[in-house]
């Protein structure tokens, strides 16, 4: 069987996309227009985090009602099943929206529709993660994590993305402490190459304790703190052909190291529609740039389902 194939139908796991990352330009483009909002069009180019966050937040005006957030995350799912996507950990980014006036029950509503229906119609398990943005205040995520505690048992997990320069985890220490509490289980961005980003994730580990990194290949600088993700199980989300975009490296070698030491990196999309790949696509260009067995491909996918945030008995069922 060439490798194509092999990725293609290899039951999957997929813990780092973000849902506005999957808005694909077409459905961008309907919903803008029956919004009646005016949206920049995505032109791609990007060469960092920040030229791409400047193309991706304005994006995201076209989506509006109860039913767009529906309609983009059943877009996602479709996508999932026929990638033979078995479990899906979806970030979103519900500051982004409310900041723009959008409720947030209309949010999570559409997104936890197209969940359900996902899981009826098509068989793809799929969870959210609420992601805070970096670049707001502590105080607004603390005010957002409080607005979505009715919404509980929808949210299995917080994370923190969006534009790392000068924001680094102590700032939401609070914020993550009380998630903790309420029975969240937490990760974050330790996005590739960031100034700072060792010290963000001897941080995010040791102060935050998350119980997953998302990116964070950075992690290579310091063997002590490989030796510790190591020995706490903690898995690494790895986007390679984001990492392409954010950086001119797919981070390959780093990846295929970390694998090779036994952390549990694993392999996701990020934002498939701004950076023209979902997972399959991820792996394969992993597979190529790093030289990958088919044995290597079953051990990243090994690792994203030991390190998901499914319940046991349904992760034992797909182990
Ligand atoms: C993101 Cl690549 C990346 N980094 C930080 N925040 C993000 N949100 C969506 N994609
Ligand atoms: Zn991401």
């Amino acid at each position: 069987m060439d490798l194509e194939s092999f990725v293609a139908g290899m039951p999957k796991t997929e813990l780092h996309v973000h849902l506005e990352g999957t808005l694909e330009r077409d459905l961008l483009m309907r919903l803008a227009a029956e919004n009646g909002v005016d949206v920049p069009l995505p032109e791609g180019g990007f060469t960092d985090l920040t030229s791409f966050l400047a193309q991706y937040y304005p994006a995201m005006r076209a989506l509006v009602t109860e039913d767009d957030f529906f309609e983009l995350a059943w877009a996602y799912l479709l996508r999932a099943a026929e990638q033979s996507v078995v479990h899906a950990e979806l970030f979103f980014d519900p500051q982004a929206h409310t900041g723009r006036g959008v409720p947030f029950p209309d949010v999570i509503g559409g997104y936890r529709r197209a969940i359900e229906k996902a899981q009826r119609e098509l068989g793809v398990h799929a969870d959210l993660i609420l992601c805070f943005l970096r670049d707001l205040s502590a105080e607004h995520a603390m005010s957002t994590l409080m607005e979505a505690l009715p919404y509980k048992a929808w949210i299995v997990g917080v994370g923190l993305d969006s534009d790392e320069r000068g924001n680094p985890p102590a700032k939401f220490a609070a914020v993550f402490a009380r998630a903790r509490e309420e029975g969240f289980l937490l990760t974050m961005h330790c996005d590739i190459d960031q100034p700072g980003s060792i010290e963000h994730i001897r941080s995010a580990l040791l102060d935050i304790a998350v119980d997953r990194i998302d990116h964070g290949t950075n992690i290579v600088e310091d063997p002590a703190l490989v030796d510790l993700v190591r020995e706490r199980g903690i898995g690494l989300t790895c986007c390679p052909i984001s990492n392409g975009f954010v950086t001119d490296d797919m981070k390959a070698a780093e990846i295929v190291q970390l694998l090779r030491a036994g952390v549990k990196v694993t392999v996701s999309s990020d934002d498939p529609a701004y950076f023209g790949g979902y997972v399959t696509e991820n792996l394969l260009a992993l597979a190529r740039a790093g030289d990958l067995s088919e044995a290597d491909l079953v051990q990243l996918q090994r690792n994203a389902l030991e390190v998901s945030w499914l319940a046991p008995f349904r992760r034992d069922r797909l182990l």
